[in-house]
């Protein structure tokens, strides 16, 4: 304890001598080309097609990357026959459906709700507490509670689709948290505006039948998302708990920070990921993960473990739907 407060009492002191100087600390831009500033909407798999056309909308009518992010995800959670996003979705094991959404604007600000209940719009719950509150996430009944008093409505639908696989899985109630490899799911969006600055969100109703209570990766900044203005913004989707393990969307800002490419940092990232949950966890056949990232360039980049993801692109007025290359052929 003496030699620590001895310590602090020396660092003013200690301040000046260079090897304790603090400034290589100091965050400085690593992009050295130019900023794209043309307008760029990237979504997870071909709905993403949908999300994207909302978000160019709202890049042709002037909004910031974090309109369009949100203006995308909202499109999505619109749509009540979606059964991975938004009151349409699968439900957990227990019947109710929730949902997990998160936000990231280009100054590094977050909001995050997770385990939300009968609220549309999961994801301006979570631009809300990152514009209205000094937190970055709330869950569950809280943030219920939250959104209700801030202008949002309770809403009670239930998709009957949903509500019928929920009812044929219950014979067997097998609990299984497998994702479908090759199908679509949750949506996260990265976009780009006329300034060159980037946004990011998610947006999901999780894993059909999980646990009550699960949260997975998509509402968990640095998880399912991650933006970086100086770098580049990173998103992604599959089982939410290995994507969890390894941090990926920090992990891949990170890794082009340092200089990769953002398809060469999706790679490294799909390779870590496989390597903390295979063959001590999982096998590797029972999991998808997949990445997709831009750097502030506007250069993208996607990657996952098995094939089958996609994504879907909106650059310079042209809207398409990419397959991502994969580690398992
Ligand atoms: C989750 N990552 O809750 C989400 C689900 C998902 O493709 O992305 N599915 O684990």
């Amino acid at each position: 304890m003496k030699s620590r407060r001895n310590f602090l009492k020396a660092l003013p002191a200690l301040g000046a001598l260079p090897f304790l100087s603090f400034k290589g600390l100091e965050r400085k831009p690593t992009a050295t080309k130019k900023r794209y500033q043309k307008g760029l909407v990237l979504s997870t798999w071909n709905f993403g097609l949908k999300a994207n056309e909302a978000g160019a909308e709202s890049f042709q009518k002037g909004g910031k990357a974090v309109d369009m992010v949100e203006a995308a995800g909202r499109r999505m959670e619109d749509d009540l026959s979606e059964l991975s996003i938004g009151l349409g979705g699968f439900p957990d094991r227990d019947g109710h459906t929730t949902l997990d959404a998160c936000i990231m604007d280009h100054h590094g600000k977050a909001g995050s709700v997770c385990f939300l209940e009968q609220i549309k719009h999961p994801v301006s719950v979570a631009r809300a507490i990152m514009e209205k509150t000094p937190h970055v996430v709330l869950v569950g009944e809280g943030a219920q509670q939250f959104a209700l008093k801030n202008g949002f409505e309770l809403d009670t639908y239930k998709n009957p689709e949903a509500v019928k696989a929920w009812k044929e899985w219950l014979v067997k109630s097998e609990y299984k948290p497998v994702i479908n490899i090759e199908n679509h799911d949750t949506i996260g969006i990265l976009a780009m505006d006329a300034q060159g600055d980037m946004s990011g969100a998610c947006t999901t109703s999780g894993l059909a039948f999980k646990m009550r209570g699960r949260v997975g990766d998509s509402p968990i900044i640095g998880s399912g998302l991650y933006v970086d203005n100086e770098v580049g913004a990173a998103t992604a989707t599959g089982l939410g708990e290995t994507i969890l393990r390894s941090c990926s969307s920090f992990l891949i800002v990170e890794l082009m920070r340092q200089g990769m490419s953002p398809q060469a940092a999706c790679e490294e990232a799909i390779q870590r990921l496989v390597k903390i949950n295979t063959p001590g966890i999982l096998k590797v056949e029972d999991y998808q993960a997949c990445f997709l990232a831009c750097n502030a360039a506007g250069e993208v980049g996607a990657y996952s473990v098995h094939p089958g993801f996609t994504y879907a692109i909106w650059k310079e007025g042209k809207a398409e739907v990419i397959p991502s290359k994969s580690m398992l052929g």
